[in-house]
């Protein structure tokens, strides 16, 4: 017999996309900084990135770090994998680095900006040590190579 695989119940696999705080606020705002894109046209993105491996994708954000910890527990059994912009919580969050720690699915940490060109306390990172992989700079295009290198690791590939 062979072991489930993690799936949504119409039966494709789901990679969970999660932005933590004032990442809702995406093109409204500081557009020098983060860029024109919305949330929901970064999610957009991200699903398409997924739908050109077969592969589904969950989005969910929060300006709570609770629901953040409460959304990578519910992942656990469910996704192949989770892109992860904590926000400011990345510096921050003891939690949230123990919640994915405790669902061991692969993580990748996503940064719109290059946050080891900003302010000192943005370069160290409550979650790089333990994820898969950090992308930080590419602006949203970041959450696109996220999807594809946990597709690709699904797949053995990477
Ligand atoms: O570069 C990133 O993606 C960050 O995770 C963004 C966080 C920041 O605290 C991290 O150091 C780096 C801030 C998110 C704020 O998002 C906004 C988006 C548009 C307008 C205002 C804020």
């Amino acid at each position: 017999m062979t072991e489930a695989s993690p799936a949504t119940e119409a039966g494709r696999d789901t990679i969970l996309v999660l932005n933590g705080p004032n990442l809702n606020l995406l093109g409204t705002r500081e557009p020098e900084k983060y860029g024109t894109a919305t949330l929901a046209d970064v999610e957009q993105l991200a699903k398409d990135a997924a739908a050109a491996y077969g592969l589904d994708v969950e989005c969910f954000q929060s300006n709570h770090e609770g629901a953040l910890v409460d959304a990578i527990h519910a992942a656990r059994g469910k996704a192949i994998g989770i892109v992860l912009n904590a926000g400011a919580y990345t510096h921050t969050s003891v939690a949230i680095r123990d919640a994915i720690s405790a669902v061991q699915l692969p993580a990748v940490e996503v940064h719109i900006t290059n946050v080891h060109a900003r302010e000192e306390f943005r370069h160290h990172s409550y979650l790089s040590d333990i994820s898969k992989a950090v992308i930080a700079g590419a602006g949203v295009m970041g959450y696109r190579f996220a999807v594809e290198y946990l597709a690709e690791l699904n797949a053995g590939r990477a």
